[in-house]
């Protein structure tokens, strides 16, 4: 329940947040503390406060749930006033997180006690695309300064207690138990005379603001994970704290807060917020199911992905043994993973200690009888199912008994895979995206066979490594690299028709999307796609769109490792546009009879858009996907598409209308033919009014 729970100690009054788990801001911890607030100003007997929060948060700020209902009072800006207006001494003591409204509640008191290790500080309201609403952005630059603020502010970032010390954000840090650190702090306030301490009542002096500040931090903005808007309306807020008076500068961050809040940016990345978190769920599994302890991996294969795989679990503290047949390679891969610790150690990003630390938690053998110990051994190996097949025979004999098998195939058969060992229930996929230990998504492949204790194993596993995962039944390429295809087929559409490789590339960027897919195949390798068609049985349509593409492969232009795939690229590996390629696709689509024309960034992105929403219905409903929000999860972690346009699905539903979407795609049907089948779910949902949401597969 959301409350507030008030303790004397002596002369002060603890007031306790408490809302599990992190303390979000609802109404009954509002309206509690705006309560517990007037007691203990009224009450003789208290002479100062100590507000502080339940369990491991002081708390992760407003109820974003609450959003959509809009506002109860009392509101948070109010609640944090009235505490401001204390005559009493009022005192933080941060006991874990102190985000958002959370952060902004600790800068209504007059004074903050930090615990040492545990405190993050930080205001990431710009993350959900709205901006510290309850007085953030004017009290925070009045304690830290400027540029400080504008930096936690626009970046969203948080800050540990010690950094907040030196700002001077934090008075004091407590080693022990904060609660009685803060209430011995509030205690000497008292018996000094120390009464209360009001950001709001201090001003910036104009003078002091450097030149230009505020335009340079707009021009250096550049593209913003939140999108255009919120940033920009962060360093607005920011700069209303220097121009104007306190008073004034709220009702501005009030103005640029509601804009933020009814966009559609602030909507999708708050669905994203909440669909990462439900990707968690699994509807068939209950609590009752346990995870299999992890104690060390085993990793087979020394290649990119394998190493990038050891690095994620190095990272996070998990030994690892690397596995390679040959002694070259083994050495190569080592050396990888050494380096790039190494290199973290230079830049700073973590100790010397922990470097070393990291290092010695790898072991590398050539003997795969050596993975026969590890929790769980992941095959990270070439994409080949025979050979798939024969390592996971092998793997049945050596791995101790409730191992978890993980295979990392990208596209083959996970049930085929399980099926050449005895214990089909201990497999499962585990498909990470290169760079392994940077990209977040873990696409988790659920077999037939699977036990619920070893997919649970997996999600465990994958929040244990700072990773998303994300539940996908067997097709061929699972969700995403499913879902992709249909996207680069449209693209080759694209190219032949007329738009140059760099035309949809700007188009797909100026959307919003990291990457535009011609830039993206470059950089993955044009020959992966190329001997994945050789491989595969696929349309005669594609293979047909794909005939320039195939040329260029053969020309030995496989992308940026070979210097030139659609682009070419200097030493710099700076992609140009290349005119031979242009003249190439333009050739090809002369042979096929494709009359080219100019085609508009809008029409590129729109088709782009339809066929990943048209292939995610038909994931979603041949039950792939659980949810269409995992889709969009998959793409906003793995495929470079930005938070702040929801996802393919969500974009769908609630930017174009699901019906609007099902009329442009049955019009390029009639323009293009069956590629662009309209996906039956899509077709039920437009007729019925439904939602992805509320479909039932
Ligand atoms: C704000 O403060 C606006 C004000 O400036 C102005 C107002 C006028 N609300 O992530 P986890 C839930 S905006 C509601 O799995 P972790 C979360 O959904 C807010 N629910 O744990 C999950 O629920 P479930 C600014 C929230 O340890 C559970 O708590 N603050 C909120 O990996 C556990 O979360 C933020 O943007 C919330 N604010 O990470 C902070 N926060 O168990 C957003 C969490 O049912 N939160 N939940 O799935 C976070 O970044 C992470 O959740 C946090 C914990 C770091 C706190």
């Amino acid at each position: 329940m959301a409350k507030v729970d008030v303790e004397k100690r002596g002369e002060v009054a603890v007031l306790r947040l408490s809302n599990s788990p992190v303390n979000a801001l609802a109404h009954g911890v509002r309206e509690g503390l705006q309560r517990g607030v007037a007691a203990a100003v009224a009450d003789p007997s208290v002479k100062a406060i100590v507000v502080t929060g339940e369990g491991r948060a002081f708390s992760a700020g407003a109820d974003i749930t609450e959003f959509r209902a809009g506002p109860k009072p009392p509101a948070l800006g109010e609640v944090i006033a009235s505490l401001e207006a204390s005559p009493k001494p009022v005192v933080a003591a941060l006991n874990g997180l102190a985000l958002g409204g959370g952060l902004e509640v600790a800068l209504g008191c007059h004074y903050r006690v930090a615990a040492k290790s545990v405190t993050q500080l930080g205001l990431p309201e710009v993350k959900i695309g709205i901006l510290p609403g309850a007085g953030g952005t004017q009290r925070l630059p009045r304690i830290i300064g400027l540029e400080a603020a504008l930096d936690m502010i626009v970046s969203g970032n948080p800050i540990t207690a010690s950094a907040a010390a030196k700002s001077g954000l934090v008075d004091k840090i407590a080693e022990g138990d904060v609660v009685e650190a803060a209430v011995a702090f509030a205690q000497e306030l008292v018996a000094s005379g120390k009464g209360a301490r009001r950001a709001s009542e201090k001003t910036i002096d104009p003078a002091t603001v450097p030149a230009g500040l505020f335009d340079k931090k707009r021009a250096a903005l550049g593209r913003h994970p939140s999108g255009p808007l919120a940033p920009k309306n962060c360093i607005a807020a920011v700069e209303a704290s220097t121009d104007r008076p306190f008073a004034e500068g709220l009702k501005r961050e009030r103005e640029l807060f509601s804009e933020l809040a009814g966009s559609p940016y602030a909507r999708a990345l708050q669905y994203a917020f909440f669909a990462e978190r439900q990707a968690a769920n699994i509807p068939d599994i209950g609590p009752d199911v346990k995870p299999r302890e992890i104690k060390s991996v085993g990793i087979l294969g020394a290649g990119t992905m394998g190493t990038g795989i050891g690095l994620a679990f190095l990272n996070a503290g998990i030994p690892v043994t690397i596995v390679e047949t040959q002694q070259a390679a083994l050495d190569k891969g080592a050396q990888r993973i050494r380096e790039t610790i190494e290199s973290n150690v230079r830049r700073g990003r973590i100790t010397a200690d922990e470097g070393e630390a990291r290092l010695a938690r790898l072991t590398a053998s050539l003997a795969t009888e050596d993975l026969g110990t590890a929790d769980l051994i992941i095959e990270a190996v070439f994409e080949n199912l025979a050979l798939k097949k024969e390592i996971f025979a092998k793997l049945d004999a050596v791995a101790k008994t409730g191992a978890v098998l993980a295979t990392n195939t990208s596209t083959l058969d996970v049930d085929a895979i399980a099926a050449a060992t005895s214990r089909p229930g201990d497999v499962v996929g585990m498909h990470f995206f290169s760079p392994a230990n940077i990209m977040r998504l873990l696409e988790i492949v659920r077999g037939a066979a699977t036990a619920k204790d070893t997919l649970m194993t997996a999600m465990a596993v994958a929040k244990r490594i700072g990773k998303v995962g994300v539940v996908s039944g067997v097709c061929f390429g699972f969700i995403g690299n499913r879902m992709l295809e249909a996207y680069l087929e449209e693209v080759q559409a694209m190219l032949l028709e007329g738009a140059a490789p760099s035309d949809i590339d700007g188009a797909v960027e100026g959307w919003g999307l990291a990457m535009g897919p011609n830039a993206m195949m470059d950089l993955a390798g044009l020959d992966v796609g190329h001997r994945i068609r050789q491989e595969h049985a696929i349309s005669e349509e594609r293979r047909r769109l794909y005939r320039a593409t195939d040329a260029i492969v053969g020309m030995g232009r496989h992308g940026q490792k070979t210097g030139a795939g659609y682009y070419t690229y200097g030493g710099d590996r700076k992609r140009q546009p290349d005119p031979d390629i242009e003249a190439l696709i333009r050739k090809e689509a002369a042979a096929q009879g494709i009359v080219q024309r100019r085609i508009a960034p809008e029409e590129i992105v729109e088709r782009c858009l339809l066929r990943l929403v048209n292939e995610g219905a038909q994931i979603l409903d041949e039950g792939i996907a659980l949810r269409a929000s995992d889709i969009d999860t998959i793409y906003l972690n793995g495929y470079g598409f930005p938070a702040w346009r929801g996802g393919p699905m969500w974009q769908a539903e609630n930017v174009t209308g699901l019906r609007e979407a099902a009329d442009k795609i049955r019009a390029y049907e009639k323009t293009y033919g069956p590629r662009w089948s309209l996906a039956p779910l899509l077709g039920r949902l437009a007729e019925s009014s439904g939602t992805f949401t509320g479909a039932k597969t």
